[in-house]
């Protein structure tokens, strides 16, 4: 088999830029280990930034997202219960974010591959990448059985962190950085209405809280735990305890407890991996970054550099520029370490650290004062949570 662009994994990522690539006429067989069912019951993000909203429009894959997608002018930051509001809408000049889960963005895209009949192969075993640095690179994998070999100019690594994309880049050309934080998100997605019409994050004595939500009849809900938690330790019942404390009464009283549909524990991670490119391999999404969930940027940044990686390869297939391909990894990497470092900071002024003594409580105290009380400081933070421009 031939095609123009290889590309692993069918996450967001990739699923995303194979239909940026098919709208501009540039042919992509996308490879995905797991099967359909698995990656269509991934729960995973849940908040859109408007590029990301304006992508999935421009490949024509935004019609059940308009009509379920929920807009959010603002969010709220609470300190102890006590509850601010950020007015995105306002402090941005009219920003927004969409509330639309990326379990549904994903389906939305499959069901579009299939639809355009873009190849997209499920359960593709044992995929190795060959010849990056020639000018015939290669893919090898198995499906049901039946070794398969698939000729490409590209290969677009969007396997995710545990991925083969990144690895296949000689050790001494990546270079990583790397912070593992002490604590993890155990998440519950419950049907029940959200106890609010907009995110609630929250710093509290006891640890972080999210309240989210994936529509008006389903809540999605956080709190901070140890990684290793045992979630037998964590019935249904004292999860909605935990929330109700660290959220604060206002948002306890707006809530509502139902049974658990998922319930999970998810580990926080801040990593990059430089170049993002190397010879025909081009990385990103998760492959190359991963960023702590506060502030919502992982899926919003595996998007943006699919919208740079595309522009480049269009731009290479249009007239023989290579430029976009050769500046690709700065200028996805540009975007990244700012992605990087809200989440970085949004994730500090809001948990509960090991080493949180009272004098850094404080801190986080007066940094959250701060904000509540400064218009230049607010507009700081809506700017990144919004997104910011590619
Ligand atoms: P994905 O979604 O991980 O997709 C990668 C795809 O590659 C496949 N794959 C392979 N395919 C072929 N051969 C191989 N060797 C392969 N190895 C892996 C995988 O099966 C998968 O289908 O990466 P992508 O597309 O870059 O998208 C990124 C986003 O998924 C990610 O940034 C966010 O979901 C991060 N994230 C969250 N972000 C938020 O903003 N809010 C959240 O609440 C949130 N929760 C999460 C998350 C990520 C999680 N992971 C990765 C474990 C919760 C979890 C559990
Ligand atoms: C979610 O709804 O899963 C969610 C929302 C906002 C975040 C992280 C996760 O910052």
């Amino acid at each position: 088999m031939r095609t123009q662009v290889a590309i692993i994994g069918g996450g967001p990522a990739g699923l995303l830029l194979q239909q940026l690539l098919h709208v501009a006429g540039v042919t992509s067989v996308v490879l995905e280990q797991r099967s359909r069912d698995y990656v269509e019951a991934r729960i995973r993000a849940g908040v859109l930034e408007m590029g990301t909203v304006g992508l999935l429009e421009q490949v024509g894959v935004d019609g059940r997202m308009a009509r379920e997608g929920l807009i959010h002018d603002g969010f709220a930051l609470a300190l102890d219960g006590e509850i601010h509001r950020i007015d995105l809408r306002d402090l941005t000049g009219g920003s927004t974010v969409m509330v639309y889960g990326q379990t549904e963005v994903t389906k939305d895209l499959i069901e579009a591959a299939i639809a355009r009949a873009t190849p997209l192969v499920f359960e593709a075993e044992g995929v190795a990448l060959h010849g990056l640095d020639t000018d015939a690179p290669f893919v090898t994998y198995t499906k049901d059985g039946v070794n398969q070999r698939l000729d490409c100019d590209f290969v677009a690594g969007c396997d995710g962190y545990h991925g083969v994309s990144r690895t296949s880049i000689p050790a001494d050309v990546l270079k990583t950085y790397e912070k593992v934080y002490p604590f993890g998100w155990l998440g519950i997605l419950a049907d029940v209405p959200p106890c609010d019409h907009e995110l609630i994050y929250s710093n509290h004595e006891r640890g972080f809280a999210l309240a989210s939500m994936r529509s008006n009849l389903r809540s999605r809900y956080y709190i901070q735990a140890p990684v290793d938690e045992d979630l037998a330790a964590w019935p249904d019942e004292r999860i909605w305890d935990e929330l109700a404390l660290r959220l604060g009464p206002a948002a306890a009283a707006g809530m509502t407890r139902g049974p658990s549909l998922e319930k999970s524990i998810a580990p926080l991670r801040s990593f990059v991996a430089e170049p993002m490119s190397w010879g025909r391999l081009f990385l990103a999404g998760d492959a190359a970054h991963i960023v702590p969930p506060t502030g919502a940027k992982g899926l919003n940044l595996a998007a943006s550099d699919v919208h740079y990686l595309a522009e480049a390869l269009t731009g290479f297939y249009a007239n023989g520029a290579a430029d976009g391909l050769t500046g690709y990894s700065a200028k996805a990497l540009a975007r990244v370490w700012k992605a990087e470092r809200f989440s970085w900071w949004f994730t500090g002024l809001t948990h509960r650290f090991p080493d949180t003594d009272d004098f850094s409580r404080r801190m986080q105290r007066a940094e959250i004062d701060y904000i509540v009380g400064s218009h230049a400081a607010q507009v700081t933070v809506a700017e990144n949570y919004v997104g910011l421009p590619y």
